[in-house]
C-alpha cells in the first residue's frame, strides 16, 4: 500500500505548497493527514478531488503515519519530530531545530542524496538561502573546489511566513492609498523598503542567524569545513522568490565559459544569462519554477588571477527552497520504496 503522509503547519505557505507539489509530482500517497494548530482544526482542505479535514496536532496524531513533512517552526518540530519518529514515521524537517545535529542527514537531493539513508529518524531540509546559493555552487565546486564565495541575499517575504507575504501585500495597498501602515508581522517597513534580515543579530561578530545559519549548513553539506565564506542577508519586497549575488574564488583559474558550460548540464539548475537582452534571473521568472535560475555570469574583477567567478541567483523560496526540496528528500526514502 501506499504510505500515509502527515503534513505538520498545513495551512501555511510552505504547507500548501507541499500538498501542491505532493501531487504534481504524482508522489504516491495512500492517506493524508492534514495537522495543524488547534484554530485550524476542523477546515477542510482538497487533495487529488477528496475532501481532508484538518486536525489538530497532538502526541497521537502520528500513529499509522509513514512520512511527516513538518513546516510550523523550530518549536513545533523539537517537541513533536522526536514524537512522530517513536510512533514509527520518517520526518523531514524544514525547520532548523536539527539540521546541525550530527545524528541528522542535512540533504538537497542533488547534493548529497546518498545521506539519506544514514537518517535515525529525521532528515533535515536546509535554510532557504543556502539551498538557493549551493545547489549551483555544488557542481563548480566538484569540478574546482570552492575555497571562498561572498553571498549577498534578497530574501523574499514568503520565508517569513503567509502573514508576512499579507503584510507586503497589504502594505504597499496601504502606501499607495496614502495611508499610514503600522508594521505588525516585520519589524520594519516591508513597502518600498528593505532591510537587514528579520532574525536575531549576534552582539559580538554582527552576524544574523539567516547568515550563521548559511555559513554553518554550506559547510556540512558541502563537507567542507574550510569553505570561507562572507554572507549578508537581507529581506527585499518580493514575494515568493529568493535572489542573490555570490561570488566565488575556486582553487585552480576558472573561466565564466566552463562555469558555463558545468552549469548547463547541472541538476535543478537553468542558465538565464542573455546579454544581448540584458535578461537575468527574476524573482517573477523563479515563481513556480523548481529550477534555480543562474545568470550574469562573469569573470570577478577584483581578482585578476582568474580564479574568480561573480553570479546572480532566483529561486523560489517555497519550492527549492522549501516545500519541494522536502518533497524529493520523500520521494528518496527507502520507506517510501518498502510501503
Ligand atoms: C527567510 N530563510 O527567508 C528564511 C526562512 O532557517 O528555515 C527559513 C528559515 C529557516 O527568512
Amino acid at each position: 500500500t501506499d504510505p500515509t503522509i502527515a503534513i505538520v503547519g498545513v495551512t501555511g505557505a510552505v504547507g500548501a505548497e507541499f500538498i501542491a507539489t505532493l501531487d504534481r509530482r504524482n508522489v504516491p500517497v495512500g492517506r493524508l493527514k492534514a495537522l495543524a494548530s488547534a484554530r485550524s482544526a476542523g477546515q477542510t482542505l482538497t487533495f487529488r478531488g477528496q475532501t481532508i479535514v484538518i486536525e489538530e496536532l497532538t502526541e497521537r496524531s502520528f500513529e499509522g503515519v509513514d512520512i511527516a513533512l513538518f513546516s510550523a517552526g523550530s518549536g513545533i518540530s523539537k517537541k513533536f519530530a522526536p514524537i512522530a519518529v517513536r510512533s514509527g514515521a520518517v520526518v523531514v524537517d524544514n525547520s532548523s531545530a536539527f539540521r546541525m545535529d550530527p545524528n541528522v542527514p542535512l540533504v538537497i537531493p542533488e547534493i548529497n542524496a546518498r545521506r539519506i539513508r544514514d537518517h535515525k529518524g529525521i532528515i533535515a531540509n536546509p535554510n532557504c538561502a543556502a539551498i538557493t546559493a549551493l545547489v549551483p555552487l555544488w557542481p563548480i565546486h566538484q569540478k574546482n573546489r570552492i575555497k571562498r564565495v561572498i553571498i549577498s541575499t534578497y530574501q523574499a517575504a514568503s520565508g517569513a511566513g503567509a502573514a508576512a507575504m499579507d503584510e507586503l501585500v497589504q502594505s504597499t495597498r496601504a502606501s499607495l492609498n496614502g495611508q499610514v501602515y503600522a508594521p505588525k508581522v516585520m519589524p520594519h517597513p516591508f513597502a518600498f523598503n528593505l532591510f537587514s534580515h528579520n532574525t536575531a543579530i549576534d552582539p559580538d561578530t554582527g552576524y544574523n542567524d539567516e547568515e550563521t545559519k548559511v555559513i554553518n549548513e554550506t559547510h556540512k553539506i558541502f563537507e567542507d569545513e574550510g569553505i570561507a565564506i562572507g554572507v549578508t542577508c537581507v529581506r527585499v519586497p518580493v514575494l515568493r522568490a529568493h535572489c542573490e549575488a555570490i561570488t566565488f574564488e575556486c582553487e585552480r583559474p576558472i573561466s565564466e565559459d566552463e562555469v558555463r558550460r558545468i552549469l548547463a548540464t547541472a541538476p535543478g539548475v537553468r542558465v538565464v544569462d542573455d546579454r544581448a537582452k540584458n535578461y537575468f534571473p527574476m524573482p517573477v521568472d523563479a515563481s513556480g519554477q523548481d529550477d534555480v535560475l543562474v545568470g550574469r555570469i562573469r569573470k570577478d574583477l577584483s581578482d585578476p588571477s582568474g580564479h574568480s567567478i561573480a553570479m546572480f541567483v532566483a529561486a523560489d523560496q517555497l519550492l527549492k527552497g522549501a516545500a519541494l526540496n522536502a518533497v524529493q528528500i520523500a520521494e528518496l526514502l527507502p520507506e517510501r520504496a518498502m510501503a
